[in-house]
Order: structure tokens, then sequence, then C-alpha cells
């Protein structure tokens, strides 16, 4: 019997996963770990939720031997362009708060720890089209470095102590949910409710910007999958590849654009395109597919279509 804690339940990927888990496991098995973000009222409705910073131990213990916790998933974390802001905070947020989940998955002998990575970890050295498993990685953002250093710390407990951790990198997530923060890929959600919402947005990435992408119902399969797959399968442990998508902004646009014909976009970009510059465009994730049959089901029209129509719908009930 798996009982999950998901750190940074309230975030983009944790908010969805947490209520998937739910209906998997057990709505009582699954604790919802929140900190600062105001989890949604379906999470607290349908579960456990308390407070959990990972880098508060003993409030972490407490909450492990309260609910016999025996696995944790980390969707905590400062991502890219938050990242560049207050790099420190990235850190501590990133490295400490995952060595405290570790140490204590190690000492209490847990089931699994799954840590997402990210695309963040290749830098502008890696080969950027169909970016192998097994590459350069040499970032240069401070989110990435955590990210490698994360990967690596995973896999030595792995190693070291025999624990089972899991993680893959994650391209960016695209849902209608609840909104990312801080990250470099945000723009492509942005995108969808700006073009309900106002018609126009101003891009912080330039008009060429390639990124590999993938929706949220892919990104909680591919989270799944990889929790419930053979460990004696897995070649690699904390550091899979997952492709789904990838396009420029220019081509999101056009996709938008058949739907809604008047959307308007121009450019401003920031700090965040040399990050995104840095990241690949296309993604080799043969591993996934071979050790834990990894396959994504949604194309950027098709994500489009169900982006817009979750929007709308928001849009008209005056939620957004
Ligand atoms: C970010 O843009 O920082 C994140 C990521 C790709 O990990 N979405």
């Amino acid at each position: 019997m798996k009982n999950i804690l998901v750190v940074g339940s309230a975030g983009q990927i944790g908010s969805e996963l947490t209520l998937l888990l739910r209906t998997i496991y057990g709505s009582d098995r699954v604790v919802a770990g929140i900190r600062k973000t105001k989890p949604s009222q379906k999470l607290i409705d349908t579960g456990p939720c308390e407070v959990v910073d990972a880098l508060d131990t003993d409030a972490l213990v407490s909450v492990v031997d309260k609910y016999k916790i025996n696995m944790i998933i980390n969707m905590a974390a400062i991502l890219s362009g938050t990242g560049e802001k207050n790099p420190m905070l990235a850190w501590d947020v990133n490295m400490n708060g995952l060595i405290n989940i570790l140490e204590l998955a190690r000492e209490r002998k847990m089931d699994q720890v799954l840590v997402p990575s990210s695309i963040a970890v290749f830098g502008p050295t890696t080969p950027r089209e169909n970016t192998p498993q097994d590459t350069i990685l040499k970032p240069t953002t401070m989110y990435g470095v955590t990210k490698v250093a994360g990967e690596l710390l995973g896999d030595y407990y792995v190693k070291k102590y025999g624990l089972d951790v899991r993680g893959l990198r994650y391209p960016g997530i695209i849902s209608h949910e609840t909104l990312p923060g801080g990250g470099t890929t945000d723009y492509a959600v942005a995108i969808y409710y700006e073009a309900v919402r106002q018609k126009k947005y101003t891009c912080f990435v330039n008009e060429h910007t390639r990124l590999p992408m993938m929706y949220m119902p892919d990104c909680l399969k591919a989270t799944v999958d990889l929790m419930e797959a053979d460990f004696d399968k897995l070649r690699y442990h904390c550091d899979y590849n997952i492709g789904a998508m990838d396009f420029t902004v220019a081509d999101m646009v056009a996709s938008v654009k058949k739907h809604i014909p008047d959307f308007e976009i121009s450019y401003a970009p920031d700090f965040r395109q040399e990050i995104a510059d840095s990241w690949p465009n296309s993604l080799d994730d043969t591993a996934a597919r071979e050790d834990w049959g990894w396959k994504p089901d949604y194309d950027l029209d098709a994500m489009t279509a169900d982006m817009l129509e979750a929007i709308t719908r928001k849009h008209e009930q005056g939620l957004i």
C-alpha cells in the first residue's frame, strides 16, 4: 500500500498530480503538502492537506509519521526565471529541500522518492536537436545547476543506499488548472490565457524560440507510469528525457489563430530569452520509451483546442 506525500502540492504539476493520485491510490493515502501557495478547494476537499516545508525537517518528519508515509514526491522548486532573480533561494529550496527529503526517505527506508528534473539541466554546449539522454550537462542557470546536482544526488542514493529514487526531465508543461510560476516556459501558458482574455499578448521570448513542451495529461501519465515502472527494467533513475512536442512561438500563434483569428502577438524579449536559447529544441526520449513504455498523446493542435476550450469556459464563468 502506498502512503504518498506530495511536497509542493499547490503548484502547477503538484495540484493536478495530487488529485490524480488520490483517484488511483485512495483519497486518504495521498497527503497534499502545501507551503505558501493557497491550495485549491478541490485539493482541500478531496483528502488530507498539511503545511510542509522541505526545509523544515521537524515538520516534515511529523507529517511523515502522522500518515505513515512511504513515498515522497517532491514537486517544490524555484524555477528558472525566479531562480535567476534569487539564485541563493533557488539553491536553498531545490538542494537543501531535496537532501532533507532523501535523508528522511533513507532513514525511514521508504519505498520510493520521485524527484522531477527538467530540460534546464542542458546548456548552450549541449546538442540542441534531438538532445540525447546521455550528453553534456553544463547549464547556465542556477535552476539548471540544482537540477543537475539533484539528478546526481538521486542517483547517488540509489547506488549508495539502495533507495528507489526516480525522476524525469520535464519539458515546458502547459496546463489550465493551476498557473505555472517563475519559469521560462510560462509564456506558452500565458499565450492561451491572454488569447482568450484580451486577444493579444506581449511575449518575453522571440517568435523563433523553439522549446520542447508537453500538455498536462501527458505529464501526469509520464509521472505515474515512471512511478509504477518495474525498478529492474530502469537503466536510468533520476534523469529520463521525455519528449512530446516542440514548436516555435510562431507555430503556437498559428495554432491559436485557427480558433481566434484576430489574436495579436508582439515581442519584448527579456532575460528569459537567453535561458530559452540555452535549452534544447527537441529531445531523444528513446530510453523512456524502451524502459517504461513512454508515449505521448497530445500534439500542438490537439492541446490548443483543449486549452482554449477550458480557458474559455473559465472566462465565461468569471473565474479568470
Ligand atoms: C522553467 O521554465 O523553468 C520550467 C522548466 C522547463 O523546468 N518550466
